[in-house]
C-alpha cells in the first residue's frame, strides 16, 4: 500500500523549509532486499577498487581495515535499488515536487559505517550539479538502516534559501564541497532522525550536513537525485555522467 499523495499542507511546508520527511514510505521487505544486495556489490566493489580510487571511496584512517564511505550510480549498476528509484509509491510524489517530465541523472549510497562512518558537511546540492534552474533538481534520500542522532541523521536548514552560496573543498576531500562555517552554523540545523524505510526529500537549494557515526550499528541510506527534463546541468562542481541517466515513468 502507497501513502497518498502529499497535502497541499505538505507542499507548503516543503516551499518554506525546503525538505519534508515522511515515516515508512517502504516497507522492511524491499529494504531488506536493498540491503541483501548492497552488502554483495560492496564485497565486489572492496574487491575490486582500485588505488587511485581509495580515496574518494573509503573512509581514511580506519585501522581495521577498508571500510567503504559510499558507492556512486547504484540505481545504474544495481537492479534492487533502480526498482526503489523509480517505485510506483515513489514516482507521484516525486512529480508532485519537481513536475511530471524529469529523470535520474546520479545516485550514491552513503554507507556510514560504525564508529567509522566520516560527518558529511553542511552543503547545498546544487552546488555539486550546477542546474541552469534551480528548482529543477530533488534529492530523495532513503534511510536503508534507522537514522538516529547518534549515528549521523541528517540536518536541515529550515527556510528555503533561494541562492547558491559558495563552497570550498578542504585539502584532499575534493567530494566533501561545503559552505564555509561563517555562513552556516551546523546549531542552526535540525536533526531528522528517521526509522528505516522513510524518505527524506530536498530542493537543491536546502543547506544540510550529516554527522560522523559515534554509534556501533551502521547508518546506510541512499540518494537519489532528480532533474527536471527541461532543465540542464550547466556548471556542476564534479562531473556526472550523462550516459548514467534514468528515466522515470
Ligand atoms: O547521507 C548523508 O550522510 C549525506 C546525504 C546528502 O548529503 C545528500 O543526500 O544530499
Amino acid at each position: 500500500m502507497c501513502k497518498n499523495p502529499f497535502t497541499s499542507g505538505q507542499l507548503q511546508e516543503f516551499n518554506r523549509t525546503g525538505h519534508l520527511t515522511i515515516a515508512q514510505l517502504f516497507d522492511a521487505s524491499i529494504i531488506q532486499s536493498v540491503l541483501s544486495d548492497l552488502t554483495i556489490w560492496s564485497k565486489e566493489v572492496l574487491a575490486t577498487l582500485r588505488t587511485e580510487d581509495q580515496q574518494w571511496f573509503l573512509e581514511r584512517g580506519t585501522p581495521t581495515g577498508k571500510l567503504l564511505r559510499k558507492l556512486d550510480n547504484p540505481v545504474f549498476h544495481r537492479e534492487s535499488f533502480r526498482h526503489l528509484a523509480t517505485h510506483a509509491c515513489l514516482t507521484p510524489l516525486i512529480h508532485q515536487l519537481l513536475g511530471s517530465e524529469c529523470h535520474l541523472f546520479f545516485s550514491q549510497v552513503f554507507m556510514k559505517p560504525p564508529e567509522a562512518g566520516s560527518p558529511k558537511p553542511i552543503h547545498q546540492d546544487n552546488f555539486y550539479f550546477g542546474p541552469d534552474n534551480l528548482d529543477a533538481t530533488l534529492t530523495v534520500w532513503v534511510a536503508l538502516d534507522d537514522a538516529t542522532l547518534t549515528n549521523g541523521c541528517l540536518h536541515y536548514c529550515n527556510r528555503h534559501q533561494s541562492e547558491v552560496l559558495p563552497h570550498f573543498a578542504p585539502e584532499g576531500e575534493p567530494y566533501n564541497l561545503q559552505i564555509a562555517a561563517n555562513h552556516f552554523d551546523q546549531q542552526q540545523l535540525s536533526p531528522t532522525p528517521i526509522a528505516s524505510g522513510g524518505v527524506s526529500f530536498h530542493h537543491g537549494n536546502t543547506p544540510h550536513f550529516s554527522a560522523a557515526n559515534q554509534s556501533k550499528v551502521s547508518r546506510r541510506a541512499v540518494a537519489f537525485h532528480y532533474l527536471r527534463n527541461d532543465a540542464t546541468l550547466i556548471n556542476s562542481g564534479l562531473d556526472y555522467d550523462p550516459a548514467m541517466r534514468i528515466d522515470i515513468g
